[in-house]
């Protein structure tokens, strides 16, 4: 496509996924590296960390001990934001007052029982365990008959608030679908019943046809920024295949997403020379025993550097009381990504 109006001019667009909108604001950064790059110290954690709360063999906060893991450990989180028991309550006050119970279960997932790890730094075949682990607990928990969605995600690095650096994810399985996938499963309906064809589908045709936003692809998946992205060096895998959830995934694919999840880490902490923080989740179908031919697996990255190791992107001012604003075109973010080594810059020569 190679369209100047959209390298240029500011403009608007649109969110096919999820019917949001952002504006994007080329022409007051052209260059998307102006600002100098910050080198922060180095993270010297050790294998294994004594004091450390999702370490093999510690003691939890609430007591409990963890076993001597080898590969990856689940367990419920001692403090979850949702709860099995809850009183069944659905509130309505004139149509202005809602409120309803929410009943779920909230799990931690240890990637490794290495604490000095991060996805970028493991093996694909040690990644493929937390891959196995993701498919098992979300047909466990969406088995439950009142659990209708299970949202797998990651929140890595303190920029983000996350807790431990200790390799971990989170898993949140509810009686409710949460706001976001509900947004793009209203989309992904409309455009199904109008094209018979999955949205996310069709929208990869388009991205292979014009190579301008992918970053990365292998024989199951495909990594790019998406057209409407909205943080900085925002990414979104997505199966080749239209699958509806995790839970169909063929061994091939399985190998092919934890090698994805590699390529897309080691390019991120490639750009800074830094463990790149972010907020990572897969999105993918209810668990409400609905077929829901419409949604296709995927899985977004939502990082907030944007121009080094330390400056990042504020959703303030207009962005919250308007709508997302960029300045970096997806399109640039994409080709910087894409020009990254392949290789993690702490094993390359050149590296801190
Ligand atoms: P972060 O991904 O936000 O760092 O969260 C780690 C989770 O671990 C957090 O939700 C839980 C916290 O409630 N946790 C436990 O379940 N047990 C502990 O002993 C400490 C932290
Ligand atoms: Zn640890």
């Amino acid at each position: 496509m190679n369209n100047s109006f959209l390298a240029d001019q500011p403009h608007h667009r649109f969110n096919t996924l999820n019917g949001d909108w952002v504006l994007v604001s080329p022409h007051r950064s052209k260059r998307p590296w102006q600002g100098k790059v910050e080198k922060v110290e180095e993270d010297n954690r050790p294998a294994y960390d004594p004091t450390c709360y999702l370490c093999p063999g510690n003691a939890r906060v609430g007591g409990e001990e963890n076993p001597a893991y080898k590969g990856t450990f689940v367990f419920n989180n001692d403090f979850g934001a949702l709860q099995e028991n809850v009183e069944e309550q659905d509130i309505n006050i004139g149509g202005l007052l809602k409120a309803g119970s929410e009943r779920g279960i909230c799990r931690v997932i240890c990637f490794s029982p290495r604490h000095d790890l991060t996805l970028p730094e493991m093996t694909v075949p040690d990644i493929r365990k937390i891959v196995d682990l993701w498919v098992s607990e979300f047909q466990t928990l969406g088995e439950k008959a009142y659990i209708n969605y299970v949202q797998i995600f990651e929140n890595k690095g303190a920029m983000m608030g996350c807790s431990n650096p200790h390799p971990h994810g989170q898993i949140w399985a509810q009686q409710h679908v949460p706001l976001e996938p509900a947004k793009e499963e209203v989309q992904q309906k409309k455009y199904y019943q109008e094209n018979n064809k999955s949205l996310l589908l069709a929208y990869l045709e388009l991205e292979l046809g014009q190579q301008e936003r992918i970053v990365a692809e292998n024989q199951s998946f495909v990594a790019l920024v998406p057209f409407w992205a909205v943080w900085p060096y925002e990414v979104m895998i997505i199966s080749r295949r239209h699958i509806q959830h995790i839970g169909m995934m063929t061994e091939q694919e399985k190998d092919d997403y934890a090698d994805m999840l590699r390529q897309v880490t080691i390019m991120y902490d490639n750009v800074f020379e830094i463990s790149f923080p972010y907020s990572a989740g897969i999105h993918q179908s209810p668990t409400d025993g609905e077929p829901h031919p419409e949604w296709h697996l995927h899985m977004h990255f939502y990082p907030p550097l944007l121009r080094s190791a330390t400056v990042k992107k504020f959703m303030v001012g207009y962005e919250m009381l308007g709508n997302p604003q960029r300045d970096i075109t997806p399109e640039s973010s994409a080709e910087k990504l894409r020009g990254l080594s392949k290789v993690h810059y702490k094993k390359t020569s050149g590296g801190k």
